[in-house]
């Protein structure tokens, strides 16, 4: 393709038009492990309960990129002198922040792996990348790790006002049809400005922070962390829990391990459900991070297809209620549950012919946190009219600003409570 071909404009259902700028950008785009995020849905299952929200990391990386354009534009017409190098080096930040997403983006990051974050799976790449682009992704990789001296561009990749959460609540919001998602995201990249090399909002922008902060919540609680879409997390982290244990018992790693009926998943995925694979893995062992870039939500949307077939009641029965959206029932408390309500729901279990192993997948406790925002974090700074900098959490006279500072917590459990064992099952 020559260069002239490289400088492309998307349409954009949020935003009306992304152009993507430069054409190392382009090249960025082009390359697989991007065109990857095509196959990973940016809410995981939230789609059960918002039809709309089918949308993918794809989309909101771009979305991102392009806000970040903005955000560069806005702090240059203030006077700040920002290279077309660093305009650059931002927006590629951006654009790969959320290149180590594995299949249905956090839902599975916490039993596929073993306590690796997608933001250190993003680094790796991002080092891969560079070294496959003579090293064109240094000073990117530096404002996304943090180290490169001016931080208010690591500021505007990952912080509590970052392009990342402006882009996703926007996009979210759109997709999903949940209004209160759009936080006017232009005005609020209009308002900031840097105070020594630091990302601060203008005092008159203060609004629009609290709107962006209410948003937030707002989203977690009605989308995000919808009971609806904890239920079928926590169905589909039951299913590949199933999936592992039935497969570690059909390989023959153990002597003396108990032979099942082996389970079908491409060797890509099979790498991850027979281990819990650790960081050190994917930094000394290559195999891991080939095996990643090429697993997305089609791999476990096949095998749960081909799951729902399976000889174990377990197995099959909890794809083929997912397939069919036969969800669990769910309660949510702001109190642990009593022992006594867990009880009677066993027993209510147990009664329908479940026995012990069974009712650790049938009957799931659990807790969701969330807080819109933490001031022990980094921070988000307004700029008064005096040029003092203060915090959001002091500058607001919102009288429910301690809400948003609050971590809230809610339990939940959920069950099978008209399951009846066996009846998916031809
Ligand atoms: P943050 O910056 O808010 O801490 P992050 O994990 O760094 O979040 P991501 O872009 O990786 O940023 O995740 C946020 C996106 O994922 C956003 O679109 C909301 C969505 N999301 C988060 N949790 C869930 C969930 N449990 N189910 C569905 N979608 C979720």
């Amino acid at each position: 393709m020559t260069a002239s071909n490289k400088k492309k404009i998307l349409n954009d259902p949020v935003y009306g038009f992304i152009t993507i700028p430069t054409e190392l950008l382009f090249d960025l785009v082009e390359h697989p492990y991007f065109q990857r995020l095509r196959r990973i849905k940016q809410l995981g299952l939230s789609e059960y309960v918002y039809p709309g929200a089918l949308h993918t990391r794809f989309h909101h990386a771009l979305g991102a990129m392009h806000l970040m354009g903005q955000a560069m534009s806005t702090l240059q017409s203030k006077g700040h002198i920002i290279t077309s190098d660093e305009c650059e080096a931002a927006q590629i930040a951006i654009l790969l922040h959320d290149i180590g997403h594995g299949p249905f983006s956090h839902v599975l990051e916490c039993c596929l792996l073993d306590n690796v974050l997608h933001e250190q799976i993003s680094l790796m790449l991002m080092h891969d990348l560079n070294r496959q682009f003579s090293g064109a992704l240094s000073l990117a990789i530096s404002m996304f790790d943090g180290t490169y001296h001016r931080p208010f561009f690591h500021q505007l990749v990952s912080s509590q006002l970052d392009m990342d959460r402006m882009d996703y609540l926007n996009r979210d919001g759109y997709y999903t049809g949940v209004a209160e998602g759009a936080i006017g995201a232009e005005r609020i990249i209009k308002m900031l400005d840097l105070v020594d090399d630091q990302l601060v909002v203008e005092a008159k922008g203060i609004l629009s922070v609290e709107n962006f902060l209410n948003a937030r919540r707002l989203m977690y609680w009605q989308v995000y962390l919808h009971k609806t879409s904890i239920c079928c997390e926590s169905m589909l982290i039951q299913i590949l829990r199933r999936a592992r244990f039935l497969i570690r018992q059909s390989e023959p790693v153990q002597a003396g391990s108990v032979q099942t009926e082996s389970v079908y998943a491409p060797n890509t995925f099979r790498l991850f459900l027979l281990e819990s694979v650790s960081l050190e893995q994917f930094q000394t062992n290559r195999t891991y991070l080939d095996a990643f870039t090429k697993l997305d939500d089609f791999d476990v949307w096949s095998c749960i297809k081909q799951w729902a077939l399976h000889p174990d009641l377990i197995l099959s029965t909890l794809c083929q209620m997912l397939l069919d959206r036969k969800l669990f029932k769910i309660m949510l408390s702001t109190e642990p549950f009593a022992d006594e309500l867990l009880k009677e729901l066993e027993e209510q279990l147990r009664s329908n012919g479940l026995n012990d192993e069974m009712l650790s997948y049938f009957l799931i406790e659990g807790q969701a946190t969330n807080a819109a925002y933490l001031p022990s974090g980094d921070r988000i700074a307004i700029k008064l009219k005096s040029g003092k900098v203060i915090d959001v959490a002091d500058a607001s006279d919102l009288s429910n600003i301690h809400v948003l500072t609050n971590i809230v917590r809610r339990y939940y459990v959920c069950w099978a409570k008209d399951l009846t064992l066996g009846s998916n099952v031809a």
